[in-house]
């Protein structure tokens, strides 16, 4: 599903640009605008869906998916040596689009949290 008030489905659709590492039938990976760390990717899966919550059985087995590539994905862009994956849930994890994305943080030491 396409919703063209959602800023991840503009960039998927690639009416946003973006620096975008991978891309297949379903996920789409790119780079945070706002990076945390050296390396900070988002892999944004292209059905829309705001929340875990939201996602229901395809979703989840999409997410399922997409965390299976993503080690492969991580190490081909200068995670080497670790990363840590962030999925913010709502307002009180600071989740500012709402789309469902999986923050992936890494190509440096990451500070405890
Ligand atoms: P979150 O706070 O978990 O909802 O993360 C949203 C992230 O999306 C945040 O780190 C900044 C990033 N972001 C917001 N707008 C854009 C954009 O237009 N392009 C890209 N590449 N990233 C964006």
């Amino acid at each position: 599903m396409y919703d063209e008030r959602c800023i991840f489905c503009r960039i998927i659709k690639g009416e946003i640009p973006s620096v975008k590492v991978y891309e297949d039938d379903e996920m789409c990976v790119f780079k945070d605008v706002e990076p945390k760390a050296a390396v900070h990717l988002l892999a944004v899966p292209k059905t829309h869906f705001k929340l875990l919550e939201e996602a229901g059985e395809s979703g989840a087995e999409i997410i399922a998916r997409m965390l299976k590539k993503i080690p492969i994905i991580a190490a081909g862009n200068g995670c080497k040596n670790g990363y840590r994956l962030v999925i913010n849930q709502g307002d009180d994890a600071g989740q500012t689009v709402f789309h469902l994305h999986i923050h992936i943080l890494g190509g440096e030491k990451l500070s405890d949290f």
